[in-house]
């Protein structure tokens, strides 16, 4: 259905809206990072996102349904792991981020996503297309996610697929749902649609992209859980609308 995997590495992130960086993250940062996670997973350690809250494409319809309580995002993960978030705000990662928001100096934001996003087997739901920008309130939508595969990633465990080149389009609004996924039977979409790669990712690989880039994931069809930590980054100069969701934690600073 895809038209293809996308093995290559992109260098060019103004062009592509996404690049993929193989075994960025250092194996021990990432083997100190799941076994934290997997012990806070067995606890159900909050503060977490069940599949019921979520509300997308195969997820239970309420915490007391079947699997409704199944964990779909460990939040605040600078603050409960501590891998993650030396990870996160290193030199390598900053220099990156500088050359991917061409700025001066970045901050990671701590209000939304910063999280460790998990699909289990048995419930878990796919993610229809969209752009983060519509989670995030800044003066500018322009913010970069970096997202650290803490295991493989593929088909088979809903890796993630991206429209290339789509955070430079302006879409109207109307191409969007109520709750601003893109409207597949749109005939001006399904072009787009056609465009769409998958992200295979292995153990340590980490993809950077941008906030308006398209993407969609499916469900987990695997027997193994799929782990993901997923940081947020912008501009030191653009800022949070306050009063909103995105205003409600001091960014850090990487300098
Ligand atoms: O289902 C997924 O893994 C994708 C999640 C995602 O794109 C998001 O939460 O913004």
């Amino acid at each position: 259905m895809y038209a293809a995997t996308d093995r290559s590495i992109p260098d060019d992130f103004a062009e592509q809206g996404y690049v993929i960086r193989r075994g960025l993250c250092p194996e021990l940062v990432r083997k100190a990072a799941l076994d934290l996670v997997q012990a806070q997973l067995s606890q159900v350690l909050a503060p977490a996102e069940f599949e019921a809250d979520v509300g997308y494409p195969g997820a239970p319809s309420s915490r007391g349904h079947a699997g409704g309580m199944t964990v779909r995002r460990l939040m605040s993960a600078c603050a409960r792991f501590p891998a993650l978030r030396e990870f996160a705000l290193c030199a390598d990662v900053r220099d990156a981020l500088k050359a991917y928001l061409n700025a001066n100096e970045v901050c990671l934001a701590q209000a939304h996503h910063n999280c460790v996003m998990t699909k289990f087997p048995d419930h878990s739901s796919a993610t229809l297309w969209h752009q983060d920008i519509r989670y995030w309130s800044f003066d500018h939508p322009n913010l970069v996610s970096m997202w650290i595969a803490l295991g493989n990633e593929d088909v088979h465990n809903g890796c993630l697929r991206v429209i290339p080149g789509s955070h430079r389009e302006q879409f109207d609004r109307g191409r969007f749902d109520a709750a601003l996924f893109l409207r597949p039977e749109l005939g001006e979409n399904k072009p787009l649609l056609r465009s769409a790669r998958l992200v295979e990712l292995e153990a340590g690989d980490v993809l950077f992209f941008h906030s308006r880039l398209l993407h969609a994931a499916g469900p987990n069809r695997t027997d193994r859980v799929k782990l993901t930590a997923v940081f947020t980054y912008h501009d030191a100069t653009n800022r949070p609308i306050p009063g909103t969701r995105s205003g409600q934690y001091e960014s850090i600073p990487l300098g």
